[in-house]
């Protein structure tokens, strides 16, 4: 059956059989004090503003049977799989796997790697670790989604302007639908947040913005009830 959800710039028509709610990198290395976000001198406070929107949609997306894909940044305890230039962008005995509060900082297996407990995937749910940005940069995500047959994906997580942004213009150049949930998303800067959400559904028209649509957890819950 075909849901209209009402979204920027228009409404999209999706199907829950061939969508997929994909939460990324709600860790955390990202959302808690002594971790990653927290390395490179953001305020990690602003990013829980987005957790309760999050746990709306994955109850959403778990009553409706949807394909949910959970993602995780981090790299492997060795760091063969961390660029040079990624690494030595934290602050000396801040960067990636250095010691701190959660373990090692964004490494695979450390507590601040762990998804915040709220969020925990249940089993059956897609956990995709991925060592960029973007959710299909050097993993298996395009590989298992097209075997599900998903042509939508409804987006949250953190930072909007980072790791979202980016994994919806990969999927987007890939040619699935995406639809951003706003208020399931956050940054460590407010004007980011809001410039990353208009630049989905900028330059818009009838069949969505020039990467999408963004539409929130209020309008997912009632299109699905
Ligand atoms: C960042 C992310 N901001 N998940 N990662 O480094 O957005």
């Amino acid at each position: 059956m075909a849901i209209t959800l009402p979204a920027e710039p228009a409404p999209v028509t999706l199907h829950p059989a061939t969508t997929a709610l994909v939460v990324i990198d709600m860790q955390r290395d990202f959302l808690e004090p002594g971790g990653f976000g927290a390395s490179l001198g953001n305020d990690v406070s602003r990013l829980g503003a987005a957790v309760p929107a999050c746990a709306a949609a994955l109850a959403i997306a778990r009553r409706a049977h949807l394909t949910i894909v959970h993602t995780r940044e981090g790299h492997r305890p060795d760091l063969s799989d961390c660029p040079p230039a990624k690494w030595e962008r934290g602050p000396p005995g801040m960067r990636i796997g250095d010691p701190g509060p959660m373990g090692r900082i964004l490494i695979r297996g450390e507590p601040g790697h762990d998804i915040v407990p709220d969020l925990a995937p249940l089993p059956g749910e897609v956990v995709l670790d991925k060592p960029g940005k973007g959710a299909f940069c050097q993993t298996d995500l395009e590989l298992i989604l097209r075997n599900r047959g998903i042509a939508t994906l409804l987006v949250c997580g953190v930072t909007t302007e980072v790791c979202v942004n980016t994994t919806v213009r990969e999927a987007n150049d890939r040619g699935f639908r995406c639809v951003v949930l706003g208020d399931a998303c956050a940054s460590y800067i407010p004007e980011f947040h809001a410039a990353g959400l208009a630049m989905i559904k900028a330059q818009g028209g009838a069949g969505g913005g020039i990467f999408g649509w963004v539409s929130d957890s209020a309008a997912l819950g009632a299109a699905f009830r």
